[in-house]
């Protein structure tokens, strides 16, 4: 089973605008008259609930949407880039870029995972009373990129847990239409399955979670990696052999592990399910869950004995599981086909554009550090002259040659933003590009 991928994204990068002077048969020198590039496409992830896995993100990895087109003459705009959709089945987690964290659970579900650079704007855009043929346009910035994780956590609305061998694979098979591997051996289950319980107005997700032993979380067994497939269960229900050779011992070893694996698990609703009754007397079956009764006291929802081979008590744990998930919380409840919309994500580390920082580097070196002013070099050809003065400007209207002055700087010294390294001159049409973008 597929149930982690990771894959690399990356938007368009958005269209350059576009020098151009209007040409018309009377006029001898029209005005500028470039388009806008167009804007990158986004990568979107979607959830599609005919997916049942990650598998198809090993196969292609690589996930590019499509470049702005670039600004033409007489105004027109470049068009915008297409997206590049990735699907993804319900249940899928996403560590995107910027450390946002994505959920899709809902079928149409989307998610922007990275953005398309931004167009530049074409000449027209810098035309004003001082500068009334500007000869240079900005370029397109590029989209956002980098690798990815995606995780794909199962969703059920009840989880059955227990030890290897407590017959859960034999009840999820009793229940529901799913055909788990049952055999006499622990560990026949190696990776999760999920079966419908069908109710009249209802179904339910039920989840065959592979057994559980003691120092599972420290890696015995097959660890506890599964158990992250339980973290949306609303309900456990938690299998025990009622003719096991320490039935307590085998409850405690496994509530033991669902808390140490750290996510609340052992605070879910537990219905505690003695397997296998029929390997006892009738009478017995009934005392004995009378005893685990009075043993868990309230900690468990219910105490119930089935078997998987006669069907005993089967019919009196559907009802229970029933009543264990809450209505309208029932992971099936969501209707097959939402209209599309955003999946929720949160920002860990909010990343302002505003704001930067001066810092001399070195004797006669500067560097200029700040998303916005990073972006606006790198949206300008400074070996255009006329764009380079732009800039120096534009620079001076947000305040930054202020700052490098009482930094120590001097005209003529280097000043670095992002990826460039320029000598500033400002109000010298001479500066000079030293280093051009990698
Ligand atoms: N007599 C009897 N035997 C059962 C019952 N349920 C399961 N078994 C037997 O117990 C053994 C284990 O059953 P499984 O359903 O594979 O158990 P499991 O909990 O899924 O085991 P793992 O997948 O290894 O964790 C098999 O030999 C089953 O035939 C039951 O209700 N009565
Ligand atoms: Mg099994």
């Amino acid at each position: 089973m597929y149930d982690r991928a990771k894959i690399y994204v990356e938007g368009g990068r958005g269209g350059d605008g576009c020098v151009s002077f209007r040409r018309e048969a009377h006029v001898p020198r029209g005005g500028p008259d470039g388009g806008d590039g167009g804007r990158g496409g986004d990568v979107v992830l979607v959830c599609d609930p005919s997916k049942r896995d990650l598998a198809s993100l090993h196969r292609a990895r690589h996930f590019r949407a499509g470049r702005g087109g670039h600004g033409r003459g007489k105004q027109q705009h470049g068009a915008r880039g297409g997206d590049e959709t990735v699907l993804v089945p319900p249940g899928t987690q996403v560590d995107g870029l910027e450390l946002r964290r994505y959920d899709l659970v809902e079928p149409g579900q989307r998610a922007v995972i990275a953005t398309g650079g931004l167009g530049g704007h074409g000449n027209k855009r810098f035309a004003g009373s001082t500068r009334q043929a500007p000869r240079f346009a900005e370029r397109g910035l590029e989209g956002e990129s980098g690798w990815i994780g995606l995780r794909l956590k199962l969703l059920a609305d009840a989880g059955l847990v227990g030890q290897p061998n407590a017959g859960k694979s034999s009840l999820l098979r009793r229940m529901t239409r799913a055909a788990p591997k049952v055999a006499a051996y622990p560990f026949t289950t190696v990776e999760p399955v999920l079966g419908t319980l069908e109710f009249d107005d209802r179904q339910l997700v039920l989840a065959d979670i592979p057994g559980l032993i003691e120092g599972a979380a420290q890696g015995a067994g097959l660890g506890t990696e599964f158990l992250a497939h339980v973290e949306r269960c609303g309900l456990l229900i938690h299998l025990v052999e009622i003719a096991g050779d320490d039935p307590i011992g085998a409850h405690e070893a496994v509530r033991e592990e669902l808390r140490s694996y750290g996510a609340g698990l052992e605070l879910r609703p537990e219905l505690l399910v003695l397997s296998k009754r029929d390997l006892v007397p009738g009478e017995r079956a009934d005392e004995l869950v009378a005893e685990w009764r009075d043993r868990l006291g309230g900690t468990a929802l219910d105490v119930l004995a089935v078997s998987s081979v006669d069907g005993t008590g089967i019919e009196q744990l559907r009802r229970a599981i029933l009543a264990g998930v809450p209505e309208g919380e029932a992971v099936s409840a969501a209707p097959a086909a939402e209209p599309e919309f955003e999946a929720e994500h949160i920002v860990y580390r909010p990343e302002g554009d505003q704001g930067f920082d001066v810092e001399r580097v070195e004797d006669g070196t500067f560097e200029v550090r700040g998303r916005g002013i990073e972006l606006l070099a790198a949206r300008h050809d400074l070996e255009n002259p006329e764009a380079l003065a732009y800039l120096e400007q534009r620079l001076g209207e947000i305040g930054v040659l202020a700052a490098l002055r009482s930094a120590g700087f001097v005209p003529g010294d280097e000043v670095r933003i992002g990826e460039l390294a320029f000598e500033l001159l400002p109000d010298q049409p001479s500066a000079r590009m030293l280093r051009r973008p990698r």
